[in-house]
C-alpha cells in the first residue's frame, strides 16, 4: 500500500497513471488505416482474449473453479459468440485499473470489458474506442453504519481508501476540493488490498463505482455492517472497448453490443429466438441475418446476432442473470433499462 499524505502529490500521481497518450498501432485492413484488421487475427487465432477485472462479482468474477462470470464476461462471450458461434471460445486475462489500457494498446487483449468509464480523454489522447454503454453507473461512497458519517463533509481529516488509475481517484479529489473538505487518500493499486485496508478499518470511507461498491460489500465479512452514502459523486458509463484506427473490429465489438440491446427491443430471447426465423417483418429478417448482408458486410456471418441471442440471450437476459432478480444484487433497471422503458439504452437502426 501507498499512502500519499497531501492531496497535490495524490493528484499528480493520479494523472501520471490515468494519462498519457498511447500510440495504438493498427494493422489496418477494410476500415482501417492500413493492413489486416485485429478482427482477422482474432478470426484466424479462432479465440478472443478478452481483459476483464475478475473480482466484481455480477460484472466480471472468477470463482475458485476458473470459471467467469458476469455482465462484462457476458459481453466479451456475446463477441466470441458473433465470431465462433462458441460462447467458450474466450481466454480472460485479469487486468488492474492501471494496467488495462496498455494491455490493450499493446495488442496483449483484443478488447476491455473492464468496468471502464467513458472519457474524453481515454477516447482521445490514450487511443481508445468506446463501445455502447452497457452500464450506466455513478460513482458513490461506502462507510461503515456505525461510523456515523452521513455526506462527504464528514470526512474532515478522515482516510478514504481509493483505487489508483480509475476515475474514482480523479473524481474523489475534484469533489472534495470543491467541498473544501480536507481528506486523507490513502491510494491503492490493488482492488483487494483496498477492501481489506477499508474492512480493517484503516479507511473510514471507500470509494468507487456504485455498482462495485454493492458488488465489492457482498465479499466483505458482515456486508450488513457497510452501507452506501446518498450520494453520487460522477457519471460513469461503463462499457467495452478497443483500441483506435481499427474500425472494422471496433465496428464488430460496437454492433454486437448494440445487437443485445436490440434483441430485447424485439423481444427475442434465448427462448424464443427459433420463433422468430421466418419472420413476415423486415427489420427482424435482417436483424437475425434472414435477409440483407448486415454481418457479411462487417466480416461476420450474416446471423451472427442469431448466434449471440441463441447463445447468450439479450441485453435484458444478461442483466436479470448478473444483477437483477435472478441475482443476489436484485439490482433495479434504472438508467439501464430500453429507451422504451424510461432508460438510456438505445440502439441504431439495423439496417
Ligand atoms: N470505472 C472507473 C473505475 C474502474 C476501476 O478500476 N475501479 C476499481 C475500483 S475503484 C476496480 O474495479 N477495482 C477492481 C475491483 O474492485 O475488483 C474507471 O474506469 O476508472
Amino acid at each position: 500500500m501507498k499512502k500519499w499524505g497531501f492531496l497535490g502529490l495524490a493528484a499528480a500521481l493520479t494523472l501520471a497513471a490515468c494519462g498519457g497518450s498511447t500510440d495504438t498501432a493498427s494493422d489496418g485492413g477494410p476500415g482501417t488505416s492500413g493492413g489486416a484488421s485485429r478482427l482477422q487475427t482474432v478470426l484466424s487465432r479462432g479465440q478472443l482474449i478478452c481483459g476483464v477485472d475478475g473480482g466484481i462479482p455480477g460484472f466480471s468474477f472468477v470463482d475458485e473453479s476458473g470459471a467467469y462470470s458476469g455482465l462484462d464476461v457476458e459481453v466479451c462471450r456475446a463477441v466470441a459468440a458473433a465470431l465462433f458461434d462458441d460462447p467458450n471460445a474466450v481466454e480472460f486475462r485479469r487486468l488492474d485499473s492501471t494496467e488495462r489500457f496498455t494491455a490493450l494498446s499493446g495488442g496483449e487483449v483484443d478488447m476491455l470489458s473492464r468496468n471502464t468509464t467513458w472519457t474524453i480523454s481515454r477516447d482521445t489522447s490514450v487511443g481508445m474506442e468506446f463501445a455502447p454503454t452497457t452500464f450506466y453507473d455513478g460513482q458513490g461512497m461506502m462507510v461503515r453504519v456505525d461510523s456515523g458519517i452521513t455526506d462527504l463533509e464528514d470526512f474532515a481529516g478522515r482516510a478514504v481508501c481509493v483505487e489508483t488509475g480509475t476515475t474514482t481517484e480523479l473524481n474523489l479529489t475534484d469533489q472534495m476540493r470543491r467541498l473544501g473538505v480536507e481528506f486523507e487518500p490513502v491510494v491503492f493499486q490493488d482492488a483487494d488490498a483496498a477492501y481489506a485496508a477499508y474492512d480493517e478499518g484503516r479507511c473510514e470511507g471507500i470509494t468507487s463505482d456504485k455498482s462495485q461498491l454493492i458488488a465489492r460489500r457482498s465479499t466483505l465479512p458482515n456486508p450488513d455492517e457497510h452501507t452506501l452514502l446518498e450520494v453520487t459523486m460522477s457519471k460513469e458509463p461503463l462499457g467495452p472497448l478497443t483500441v483506435n484506427n481499427d474500425s472494422a473490429w471496433f465496428d464488430v465489438v460496437k454492433w454486437v453490443t448494440f445487437g443485445l440491446i436490440q434483441a430485447e427491443e424485439f423481444g427475442i430471447t434465448s427462448e424464443n429466438v427459433e420463433e422468430f426465423l421466418g419472420s413476415d417483418d423486415p427489420n427482424i429478417a435482417r436483424f437475425l441475418g434472414e435477409e440483407g448482408t448486415l454481418g457479411t458486410d462487417m466480416g461476420l456471418p450474416n446471423d451472427f446476432m442469431y448466434r449471440v441471442v441463441t447463445h447468450v440471450g439479450n441485453y435484458g437476459e444478461i442483466y436479470e442473470r448478473n444483477l437483477g432478480s435472478e441475482s443476489e444484487f436484485n439490482l433495479e433497471r434504472g438508467l439501464n433499462d430500453l429507451w422504451t422503458n424510461g432508460g438510456l439504452l438505445y440502439a441504431p437502426p439495423f439496417r
